[in-house]
């Protein structure tokens, strides 16, 4: 915590160390009030640095007892979080001894050496080593690591670090001892250790090339039972990274271990992940199918990271991306082929560009723009972003879609021969893709491409298409363009992939026939947008057809098509791409959303031509229930306010609740028939299909409650409450709770007490509790219901301001997913918000960061609104103490 303002760090200052280290070894003699480290480091000097540089080791809440350069003492000096050795030994390689001490006890902040549950644990990305011992802790200092851990074997029986286990045994009284050894080069960042009591679920795998490994997970004793999916999930992993891409499972042994206590969802330490329990327990009665799919998601993740993170590391932190952005693509592409038809494939997109846009496009268009590679940062920890993360991916799928699959894995290929045990940058892995692809459209356009790194902000694509029948052409016009953003004012045009058919209004797909063409060349293409406008020039084309654009969202861009209803309902009818067809029918909702917008009056009746539009998708035997349910769904409140210039967070929640009262009632007897018709009668599995029977199911329940709450109907909430107490799994219970809650019934209390009692204890379905709460529905007659009942929680016995999943659950969703309970007239969410994140930050500046981005777009926001968000936004910012972290946020807030 400091006083002053941080200076920001800037990517162009990057210079190599002057200083390498190449082994380590440390030594823990554990315990939580004091832990001793002793490290003994040996360093290099970089020949390429200019000479006579001082060695500046990081250093962070620690206590030095010791420092000895080749066994004798040498003298130092402490700077604010740095040890400076002004005067290393005068040669090339040299050994530094130091030995220093630590307080995982007092670690509220979660990052370095902390302690959860009895259980000790580490978390060093990004610069948590430096918490633990000094270190030149940055990515691209890359040492092999010796680990020699200490403790009481009563309270720690298990000691895990990455690499080999090489040793264990007994020490004098009732402590032992374990060492581990990982042959692979790393980064400090990677460094992880476990001591604590815990138990494991292992499997022995043989991989393609017949060697065999141990894959463990570790949790508390009594969870057991909830690790089956998690460890099916790595076998998965290990199986598709070693089948699409070639990557087999480099260690003899790798462990996942699970802590309650954790900043962030997982973290890829090599050999040693460790993940938030959220991402790794899980049973039928205990989690969702979306906890389900989560958990796949996340242990895909991690894992992939082993060769895209770990084994090509980042040069500095500026590049997070270039691990991030790829791995997430990876993830993406995992959860994908695990999910099977094609139709499933395009529920899990539907899934991801609707989280890219509740959250990217938000960040991308206000005070934390920022590009997928950050220029400067004061705090890195504010940078993992969903734009470093899924907007990377975006990127990296585009590479993907302007090479082709099989031209991407030859880039991969080549990355991996060029880079293996290299600390590289974004660039780097742009340039192996392109290399392995001569003359394809991103090598010719690869400096172009790469303002997707360099310029922050969405480009808008608009679209305009003109028929001529006599010549029987159609000319379609795109043009691209990107407004300013922080630091940026001017922005250059972008590739953009622009996949693409088109339709024809009795729904065939048309061939297409490019003019200068011979021939037509199928019915899908991918047009390569380069220049500020662009017209392409379509033949053979009868009648004016309707253009089906940037279908399964080739480009992460806003899209204006221009098109009207009758083009829209033509692509929810017939398009053959399932996420253009999802896309049509939300634009058909939000277009009636924003016209009703301006009014103060009721949303108007739905008319007939969308009910039916969207009767005939959900009544549809050829359609998958989960893309029904996506469909059927309107957009949230989130998303409609990001096309607004001026935000009314209340006005939206009215207008999307009519509008999903109009659909409940108009649907009723077409939801009590997918009610009916998706109950799933065999045994519970997470898969696409049975989710997707369930989400359209719980769909159906939730307009049926609602519906019935309107119009004072007792059965269905009665039915919702009975679902409550008899579901068998925590899919049908959360999603009964949520219907009771969200529709206003009056058995809504009681079905919390009801789920409350069922949780006995358990955390994550706790949280669950928690958030059903601070994520309802404000009612429409006498809101501002919610706010009160989200204070009381604060001092339920179950709340703990520590946990941060529980802060999450708790604060966290209703300062950030609840708008028109967090946005109220009379500024008591703000000034709740002011007043949590001012306590946060004393524990856990990161979490309190977090939370501090609810206010990222305060400035959109109407009046009375606005002037009281920069009030409590002037009254943070005001604090004398406030860290790094949050004041990053609330300063750039206010710029
Ligand atoms: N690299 C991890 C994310 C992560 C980042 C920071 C953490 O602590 C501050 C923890 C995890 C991932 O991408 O999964
Ligand atoms: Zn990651």
């Amino acid at each position: 915590m400091r006083e002053a303002a941080a200076s920001a760090i800037r990517r162009e200052d990057y210079a190599a160390p002057a200083f390498w280290i190449r082994t380590v070894e440390l030594t823990f003699d554990l315990d939580p009030a004091k832990t001793i480290v002793a490290s003994k480091l040996a360093i290099e000097r970089n020949p390429q640095a200019a000479p006579g540089q001082a060695l500046v080791l990081h250093g962070e809440d620690l206590t030095l007892l010791r420092c000895l350069a080749d066994g004798e003492s040498v003298s130092f000096r402490h700077e604010e979080g740095l040890l400076v050795i002004d005067h290393p030994p005068e040669k090339d390689a040299f050994t530094l001894e130091i030995r220093n001490t630590c307080a995982p006890e007092k670690n509220t902040q979660l990052s370095g050496l902390y302690t959860s549950t009895g259980g000790l644990f580490t978390q060093c990305e990004a610069e948590g080593f430096r918490r633990i011992t000094y270190f030149l802790d940055r990515p691209d200092v890359m040492a092999v690591f010796s680990v020699t851990l200490r403790a009481d074997k009563a309270k720690y029986p298990v000691l895990l670090s990455n690499g080999n286990l090489v040793e264990q045994g007994s020490l004098d009284n009732g402590r032992h001892f374990a060492k581990w050894h990982d042959p692979f080069p790393k980064p400090s960042y990677l460094f992880a250790l476990v001591a604590a009591d815990l138990v494991c679920r292992e499997q022995k795998i043989v991989s393609r090339s017949g060697k065999e490994h141990l894959l463990q997970v570790y949790v508390r004793r009594g969870d057991l039972d909830k690790t089956e999916h998690a460890m099916a999930s790595l076998i998965a992993s290990v199986a598709w990274d070693e089948a699409r891409f070639g990557l087999p499972l480099d260690l003899d042994r790798f462990m996942i271990v699970a802590v309650s206590d954790f900043n962030m969802g997982a973290m890829e330490n090599k050999g040693l992940n460790v993940f938030n329990t959220k991402y790794v327990l899980a049973s039928p009665a205990t989690a969702t199918d979306g906890d389900f799919a989560g958990i796949e998601s996340v242990v895909g993740h991690e894992y992939f990271h082993n060769w895209t993170g770990n084994r090509i590391t980042c040069r500095d932190w500026f590049q997070l991306s270039l691990k991030e952005g790829l791995t997430v693509y990876r993830d993406q592409e995992f959860s994908m082929d695990m999910a099977g038809s094609p139709s499933a494939r395009a529920v899990k997109r539907i899934d991801d560009v609707r989280g890219l846009r509740a959250v990217q496009f938000p960040e991308d268009a206000g005070p934390m723009a920022h590009p997928v590679r950050p220029d400067r940062y004061q705090e890195i920890n504010n940078f993992y972003t969903a734009t470093v993360y899924e907007k990377g991916a975006e990127v990296v799928r585009m590479m993907a879609t302007l090479v082709g699959r099989e031209g991407f894995r030859r880039g991969m290929d080549l990355y991996f021969e060029r880079h293996d045990g290299q600390a590289v940058t974004c660039d780097d892995f742009a340039q192996a893709i392109a290399d392995a692809n001569p003359g394809s459209a991103l090598a010719v356009n690869l400096a172009q491409f790469k303002h997707w790194y360099a310029q922050a902000g969405t480009p808008r694509l608009t679209a305009r298409g003109s028929h001529d029948v006599t010549t029987r052409r159609f000319t379609l016009t795109l043009t691209q363009s990107a407004l300013p953003s922080p630091g940026q004012p001017d922005k250059q045009p972008c590739v953009m992939p622009v996949v693409m058919g088109l339709i024809s209004t009795d729904g065939r797909a048309l061939p297409l026939r490019l003019a200068g063409e011979e021939a037509a060349h199928g019915t899908e293409r991918t047009l390569v947008l380069t220049q500020p406008e662009e017209s392409f020039v379509f033949e053979d084309i009868d009648d004016a057809p309707v253009p089906s654009l940037l279908r399964g969202f080739s480009a992460p861009v806003v899209l204006d098509s221009g098109l009207y209803d009758g083009a829209l309902i033509t692509l929810l009818r017939h398009d053959h791409d399932a996420f253009n067809r999802w896309e049509a029918g939300q634009r058909l909702a939000l277009n009636r959303l924003l016209a009703a917008l301006p009014g103060t009056g009721e949303l108007p009746a739905l008319d007939d031509a969308y009910i039916d539009a969207m009767r005939a998708v959900l009544r549809d035997p050829a359609l998958d229930p989960a893309f029904k349910e996506l469909v059927l769904t309107p957009p949230g409140e989130g998303y409609v306010a990001e096309q607004c210039a001026e935000v009314d967070p209340q006005r939206i929640h009215r207008l999307r609740e009519e509008m999903r009262q109009q659909l409940a009632a108009r649907l009723h007897a077409d939801w009590l028939w997918a009610w009916e018709a998706h109950q799933v009668r065999e045994g519970y599995r997470p898969d696409a299909v049975q989710s997707g029977k369930r989400a359209l199911a719980n769909l159906a329940l939730t307009m049926l409650v609602l519906d019935a709450v309107a119009k004072g109907d007792p059965v269905w909430p009665g039915r919702a409450y009975q679902r409550v107490k008899d579901a068998g799994q925590m899919t049908d219970r959360h999603a009964a709770l949520k219907a009771l809650i969200d529709g206003h019934s009056p058995l809504a209390q009681g079905a919390l007490a009801h789920f409350h009692g069922v949780a006995a204890g358990d955390d994550l379905v706790l949280d669950k509790w928690f958030a059903a709460q601070a994520q309802a529905a404000e009612p429409l007659d006498g809101g501002g219901v919610v706010l009160g009942r989200v204070k009381a929680l604060l001092k339920h016995p179950d709340f703990s301001m520590k946990n941060p999943n529980r802060l999450r659950s708790l604060v966290g969703s209703f300062c950030r997913e609840n708008p028109a309970a967090f946005h109220r007239a009379d500024a008591a969410g703000y000034v709740f918000w002011a007043d949590r994140v001012l306590e946060l930050d004393a524990i856990n500046p990161q979490i309190a960061a977090r939370i501090a981005r609810a206010m990222d777009r305060w400035r959109v926001l109407a009046e009375p609104y606005r002037s009281a968000a920069r009030e409590a936004l002037a009254r943070v910012a005001g604090s004398a103490k406030l860290s790094d972290d949050v004041r990053e946020i609330v300063s750039k807030a206010l710029e």
